[in-house]
């Protein structure tokens, strides 16, 4: 997060870290939200294999109640990954990432699901046809870089406040309409200078509404980060909702 404040886990507490264990080495490598105890919404993207080969689950690793990347303390849930869906139709080929969404279910060594405390919770979906208008105030989350150029991600969970684009000036004024298609939405700062960032990919953009926060976008993807005239790109949530429930659905009853 660009331009963000430290954020306490307690007030993100869907917030998910998606770790990969590379040469015996975790390394953190996207943000989630918990929709449901067994199961983190996340970006597709952050699965994709170039050569389109299936990923191998056993390397992924996904904390909840997470405060500082690289400290381990009570407060946190460790999950191994039991399944993970990727959208059939994502694809980065128009230079944006279409249909950036994906879901990973959770399960610890002994096989239970998050369990809900202060610093772990469900974050609400979205209801069907849900369409915030421009300028509505939504937080983002994670531990992505808080500058393009740094090297090294958020050692500590942070959050910032973004604004909603609306769809025209983000096509035709930020973007073009073959990168920004109506399955995305943009939010940024003003004055452009807070925004997600590497590392925050597949984390929550969450949003107020009738009193209730929602997930309505999952950090996607920009040029750069926080730079002038080009805002943040988000999954447009409500528009996956049938894809959600039959991916949880059909594993659950699969797996019955
Ligand atoms: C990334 O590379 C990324 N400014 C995520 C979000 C944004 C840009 C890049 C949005 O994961």
């Amino acid at each position: 997060i660009v331009g963000g404040r430290q954020a306490e886990v307690e007030s993100q507490p869907w917030i998910a870290g998606i770790f990969q264990t590379v040469r015996g080495r975790d390394q953190f490598l996207c943000g989630g939200s918990l929709i449901d105890p067994c199961w983190v919404l996340t970006a597709a993207h952050c699965f994709h294999t170039p050569s389109g080969r299936p990923i191998n689950k056993s390397i992924y690793k996904v904390f909840l109640g997470k405060s500082i990347l690289n400290v381990t303390d009570d407060k946190e849930q460790v999950f191994i990954v039991d399944e993970i869906i990727s959208h059939p139709d994502f694809t980065d080929d128009t230079g944006g990432n279409e249909n950036d969404i994906a879901l990973v279910r959770i399960k610890t060594t002994s096989g239970q699901c998050a369990v809900e405390s202060k610093y772990v919770r469900t974050v609400c979906l979205p209801e069907r046809n849900l369409y915030l208008k421009e300028n509505t105030h939504c937080e983002i989350a994670g531990y992505g870089k808080q500058d393009f150029y740094d090297i090294f991600y958020a050692q500590r969970l942070m959050s910032a406040t973004v604004n909603l684009i609306s769809q025209r000036k983000c096509k035709y004024e930020y973007y073009d309409n073959i990168r920004v298609t109506d399955n995305m939405v943009c939010a940024g700062d003003p004055a452009w200078q807070i925004d997600a960032c590497k590392g925050d990919s597949g984390g929550p953009m969450v949003c107020e509404h009738n009193g209730r926060m929602m997930v309505y976008g999952i950090v996607s993807w920009g040029d750069g980060c926080a730079k002038e005239n080009k805002p943040g790109v988000y999954t447009r949530v409500t528009q996956y909702l049938n894809w959600i429930d039959t991916s949880m659905n059909g594993l659950t009853a699969k797996s019955r």
